[in-house]
């Protein structure tokens, strides 16, 4: 725990330091309320990103890191979906693609019409755990009443949010959380290649991508075939009305996601711990750990008694992903799964097909494995190092209580940000920065690291 006296806070506001330029980041990209996550490429507020901006936001001003999600939640779906893009109303229609008038979510009942611009599909829920990040900062300062108090008006929203993947995205009760569409995370990943290869692709009206004109180099960056496929499930989702029911029945893109459900699961533990802070009831209690033990049911049944990795599962097909991801590797999000699962995945975290690659330039966590044949240290999550998620699996293995490994990587990964600065993702070989510079979840992470 930290109070807002610590020096480590103070010296945020010098420069000069790691976190004071991370803490740099974070201002520029600063809405007033809200954060772009990044200056260029990414205009607008992300979810997900916008969950781990206010982890960073927590390190320099535990008020406005509150701030930042209950932004986000403004833009909640009646379902209780959280939108993966609110759209900035300042930014002009040229600065990103798809924008509002593409999605046109005003199809679907659901949709936060007359509140807010967004698009119709989700990323995965860090939000409760950015959440439980904030309290933990919090508690013991000036800000703690205030701060209980936001979250207590917030807990239902969470409630509602885990509810939407836990049961709508999961009707028939698998454990496992469906996803409609790669933008909801990890855009170009091999995960879902297959399934995009088998896409009928009708008639994608015309766009132009706006993508390219900020990142130089194109192979950073899906393919315009790959565009198409996107764009193309993007009409299918408007003409399903964004209705999961209808989606689930008709819909062509339906993978069971091991890393959405894992993240799903970190969640739950923390949205646990918020029902604590809050008050919650036994009843809303019982239905989270409901939730949780589901989801590691579903977890654990997708594991490849081979190769030990989580599989996705291709609903159309009922098939297996079979492809060497950090999703793989999913089981050690959850800090209560079952110690074989654990040790296992612990393993192949540190052999040569992940963190233990002799070619690594630091023993991080890539997207995708460097011995899988599709394997490509530039290309957008076929590849590089996300910092993020590196966080995410320190989260996991400290809160496993797999101490000294935590403390490994948090290392590893702080040298790594000396070097390369708050890039979206870095080549794992050679540690060359790619993508956007300045990401606003890159520093956060940083922030949150150094206090860690
Ligand atoms: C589409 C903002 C987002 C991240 C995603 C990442 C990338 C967007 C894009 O950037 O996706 O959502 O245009 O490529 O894949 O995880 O939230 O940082």
């Amino acid at each position: 725990m930290s109070t807002d006296t610590d020096l480590g806070h103070v010296s945020l506001l010098t420069g000069g330091s790691l976190a004071g330029q991370a803490a740099g980041v974070l201002r520029t990209n600063d809405m007033g309320g809200w954060t772009k996550a990044a200056p260029l490429l990414y205009p607008h507020q992300w979810s997900w990103d916008s969950a781990f901006v206010a982890i960073g936001w927590a390190q320099v001003d535990v008020r406005r890191a509150m701030t930042e999600q209950q932004r986000l939640f403004e833009a909640q779906w009646a379902n209780g979906m959280v939108p993966q893009i609110v759209f900035n109303p300042l930014a002009g229609a040229e600065s990103y693609f798809p924008d509002p008038a593409r999605w046109a979510v005003e199809v679907s009942p659901a949709a936060p019409v007359g509140v807010a611009e967004t698009s119709g599909i989700c990323q995965p829920p860090v939000h409760a755990i950015a959440v439980a990040r904030i309290w933990e900062v919090a508690e013991g300062t000036g800000a703690e009443a205030d701060v209980r108090a936001e979250i207590r008006a917030l807990f239902p929203k969470l409630m509602a949010w885990h509810r939407y993947l836990a049961e709508t995205r999961d009707p028939s009760g698998s454990g496992l959380v469906t996803t409609y569409h790669p933008w909801e995370g990890i855009d170009n990943s091999p995960r879902w290649d297959g399934v995009l290869a088998r896409l009928e692709i009708g008639e994608v009206p015309p766009y132009v991508r706006r993508d390219l004109s900020h990142v130089a180099d194109a192979g950073q960056r899906p393919t315009n075939d790959t565009y198409d496929r996107f764009l193309w499930l993007l009409e299918l989702l408007k003409h399903h009305r964004y209705d999961d029911a209808e989606l689930h029945a008709h819909y062509p893109f339906l993978v069971k996601d091991v890393f959405l459900t894992s993240v799903l699961i970190m969640a739950n533990r923390a949205l646990l711990g918020l029902a604590e802070v809050v008050g919650a009831t036994e009843a809303e209690r019982r239905t989270i750990r409901g939730w949780l033990e589901r989801g590691r049911a579903g977890i654990a049944s997708t594991v490849d008694e081979r190769t030990g990795l989580a599989y996705d599962v291709d609903m159309a097909t009922g098939a297996p992903i079979e492809v060497a991801t950090f999703a793989g590797l999913s089981q050690l999000l959850d800090a209560g799964a079952a110690a074989p699962l654990r040790a296992r995945s612990r393993a192949i975290l540190d052999s040569a097909d992940f963190a233990g690659h002799p070619g690594l330039r630091w023993a991080m966590i890539p997207s995708t494995s460097p011995r899988e044949r599709c394997f490509d240290p530039r290309n957008y999550w076929r590849g590089p190092v996300w910092p993020i998620v590196n966080w995410l699996f320190w989260r996991g293995l400290r809160d496993g209580g797999d101490t000294a490994r935590a403390a490994a990587l948090r290392a590893e990964s702080l040298e790594s940000l000396h070097e390369v600065g708050f890039a979206e993702y870095f080549d794992p070989m050679t540690g060359e920065a790619l993508g956007s510079a300045m990401q606003s979840w890159t520093a956060a992470v940083t922030l949150d690291w150094l206090a860690s």
